[in-house]
């Protein structure tokens, strides 16, 4: 990025805006670096492209490692180039120590669709916290429509907060589970099931088929204790199976059904409302963060403040109160 046409907002912004693969891929590199200078560039690129993005499908695909979310969505994937439309996938990763290996399987996985014309696949940004991968992601994901994607697929490894971090930046939440030995709802957690739009029980293939049949039904009556979190949406629990290539339009259909009746009672534009706003307080705390730990006056006061907190001198809430108080 040193040429200084490469440098101007606009230029990049109209890289995106002509859907020019190499002009995207520029775009989310300068979003994702955590230089202050590439920063405040992404900054006034993200103002320009703005007013071209919240058009495309917006979706999320988490479930545990190795349930076939991969698998899934570069079959999904496909599906949707067949019928015309422009696919973009973005991963969420934010265990490092796993997207390198991530970043190698899904090449491979995803072979046929990262070959289509039509698509673009984005491994995981790298870093340090949840909350910078998971903003990254978000950026990026406006990146995308900008450039004129149709359907944006984010996966997310269902590990940790990252489902429900980018269960609040789509349209629609897919959980993907598998059956396994014993108890089906053993191990998943009540919060994935409160975010999820539907359920689609993976891998309801060969001698799965009953199990997964069986689980399909425990997953639904477990749904019926579950409050949801549309009044006008029970989310249905489906199987799939990406070697028998089951389930994926079924998959699709329930996400435009789902559209459908969001659109019509306004629940649509609410909840992308609310996934903005809360994406600026979540900025906002994180600034909030940085600033203070960043600012030399309350550093400096640290040691001290910490020390008479130990020896019981002050309460821990007066010292809080007294470093907060310099900000
Ligand atoms: N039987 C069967 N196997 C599947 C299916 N989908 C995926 N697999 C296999 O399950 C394994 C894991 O699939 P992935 O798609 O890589 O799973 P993932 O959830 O993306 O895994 P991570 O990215 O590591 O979290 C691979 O060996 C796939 O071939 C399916 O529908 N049926
Ligand atoms: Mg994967």
């Amino acid at each position: 990025m040193g040429e200084v046409k490469e440098l101007d907002p606009q230029y990049l912004a109209n890289g995106v805006l002509k859907g020019e693969r190499r002009g995207i891929a520029k775009a989310i590199t300068l979003v994702e670096s955590s230089l202050e200078a590439h920063r405040r560039l992404a900054a006034r690129m993200m103002e320009k492209l703005l007013p071209h993005t919240g058009k495309a499908v917006r979706l999320g695909i988490t479930g545990v490692p190795g349930v076939g979310k991969s698998t899934f969505v570069e079959n999904l994937g496909l599906f949707l180039v067949e019928k015309g439309l422009r696919v973009a996938v973005l991963a969420v990763d934010p265990s490092s120590s796993r997207s390198g290996g991530s970043i190698l399987g899904d090449k491979t996985r995803m072979e046929q669709l990262a070959a289509h014309p039509s698509t673009f696949i984005r491994p995981s940004p790298s870093g340090r916290t949840l909350g910078g991968v998971a903003a990254k992601t978000r950026e990026t994901l406006l990146v995308c429509e900008a450039a004129g994607f149709d359907v944006v697929l984010v996966e997310t490894v269902g590990v940790g907060q990252s489902e429900t971090s980018v269960a609040t930046m789509v349209d629609f939440f897919l959980a993907l589970m598998i059956t396994g030995a014993g108890d089906e709802l053993q191990g998943i957690k009540k919060g994935v099931l409160e975010v999820a739009d539907a359920i689609a029980i993976n891998k309801c293939d060969g001698d799965n088929v009953e199990r997964a049949e069986k689980a399909r039904l425990e997953f639904e009556i477990a749904m019926h204790i579950v409050t949801p979190e549309s009044p006008s949406w029970r989310p249905p629990v489906l199987t799939c199976s990406s070697i028998l290539k089951n389930g994926t339009q079924q998959v699709w259909e329930t996400v435009l059904e789902h559209r459908r009746i969001m659109t019509q009672t306004g629940e649509f534009s609410l909840r992308r409302r609310r996934q903005a706003l809360s994406w600026m307080w979540t900025l906002i705390d994180e600034g909030l963060k940085a600033r203070f730990h960043q600012n030399s006056t309350i550093a400096g006061k640290i040691p001290e403040i910490s020390a008479k907190v130990e020896q019981e001198l002050i309460s821990p809430s007066a010292a809080a109160e007294a470093l907060l108080s310099f900000l």
